[in-house]
């Protein structure tokens, strides 16, 4: 039995505002089902995140509708959750909403109701194969129950392979910047595989006989996934699902290219040579890739000339430059950037100092949440804070 296994395309998002980066990620989610076809699977799992927003524009919807039709048209399932960004507040019927809710309903419409599956949470058996899924929970609502629950009922099924699919943060499994849910609540269910979303970068992890993986984003959509990005790039998962045990096969996709740096700047020599680098750099490839870097000056050069200079040499031959000039070295700023921790620590703490009530400080936490871990953005995000609010 084979699956290919796939997570987090965004579709919809158009990074640093530019039309050929939603294209791109367009591009990746179409590669993503190429790749995946060109296995032959039994089923393709969707951990979720296919979009990038629980209201996403038409073309995006258009595009995971057509993307997706092509794999339903060879007759091939798709199992699929929603993830943070495709679960949000409906405000007028009051209650939680989904584009993924949309899709299963046009799919159903054409006859690929059986094809679809979309589980919210739910069990569907698939031949010799079960698969569970659970939707995307925020912290403090506790999945380890649900996970137990569907665990139970899968083994009441059949004797099959199984599958869980979640959308969490798993603790022990990735340097956790969200922990939602720990390691040993999906380590005690008995399902042979379990996929995973919400992390944008691969991670693999067996257990014995079992497997845990994370198939990563199928493109770079936070700044902070590009210095893994550049190391290792973006997957999907063909897994060959057996008895006597499983065999991942790590498919690599053809994304842009991002050129990440950090240098210290003393002298306009300094300053050329660099840019002479990142120019040989950037013309390495056949795709104009997207640069962020920053410069730490500390000689007497003019203040904005480096960011000038270098945005001009390279604009041409990449899609975007983004460089960030600091006469200071920043400590705090340092560390942010090159890890992408602690940032909800120093938002705590600084909650923690206003002197404000308990539960004043825990709605601030919740509504900081909703922006950073859960990724709401314009009407989502206000809508989310007056449900929030009337909540309170
Ligand atoms: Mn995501």
């Amino acid at each position: 039995m084979r699956i290919v296994h796939m997570s987090d395309n965004h579709l919809g998002k158009a990074q640093f505002h530019l039309a050929e980066r939603e294209e791109d990620l367009y591009r990746a989610f179409n590669q993503a089902i190429d790749l995946a076809l060109k296995e032959k699977p039994d089923l393709i799992v969707h951990t979720g995140d296919l979009f990038d927003s629980y209201r996403p524009h038409p073309r995006a919807f258009v595009r995971a509708f057509e993307g997706i039709l092509r794999i339903v048209e060879r007759g091939i399932p798709i199992a699929i959750i929603e993830g943070n960004h495709e679960l949000g507040a409906d405000t007028i019927r009051k209650r939680i909403t989904s584009p993924l809710i949309n899709l299963e309903k046009l799919f159903s419409k054409i006859g690929y109701g059986n094809l679809f599956i979309r589980l919210s949470p739910g069990l569907k058996r698939i031949g010799d194969l079960v698969i569970a899924g659970v939707p995307y929970a925020s912290r403090g609502v506790r999945i380890a129950d649900t996970i137990e629950s569907l665990d139970r009922k899968a083994r009441g099924l059949c004797n099959c392979l199984s599958v869980l699919m979640i959308h969490q943060g798993v603790k022990g499994m990735i340097k956790a910047i969200y922990p939602e849910i720990d390691f040993s609540d999906i380590a005690k269910s008995s399902f042979n595989y379990t996929a995973m979303g919400h992390y944008h970068n691969k991670v693999v992890r067996r257990s014995g006989m079992r497997v845990f993986a994370y198939s990563g984003s199928t493109e770079v959509i936070e700044t902070r996934e590009i210095s893994t990005y550049m190391r290792e790039g973006k997957y999907i998962l063909s897994v060959d699902l057996d008895r006597d045990g499983i065999d991942i096969k790590e498919i690599k996709l053809k994304t842009r290219p991002f050129i990440l740096f950090s240098e210290k700047i003393e002298s306009t020599r300094d300053l050329y040579m660099l840019i002479e680098k990142l120019v040989k750099d950037v013309s390495s490839y056949e795709i104009k890739p997207v640069v962020m870097g920053k410069v730490q000056v500390t000689g007497n050069l003019r203040a904005g000339l480096p960011t000038i200079e270098i945005r001009r040499a390279l604009l041409e031959k990449s899609l975007h430059v983004n460089v960030r000039e600091f006469r200071k070295s920043s400590e705090v700023e340092e560390k942010e950037i090159l890890t992408g921790i602690g940032v909800e620590d120093l938002v705590r703490n600084a909650i923690e100092s206003i002197r404000l009530e308990e539960d004043e400080k825990r709605l601030s936490l919740r509504i900081f949440d909703l922006w950073y871990r859960e990724g709401k953005r314009g009407e989502a995000f206000v809508n989310e804070v007056l449900r929030l609010a009337e909540e309170e």
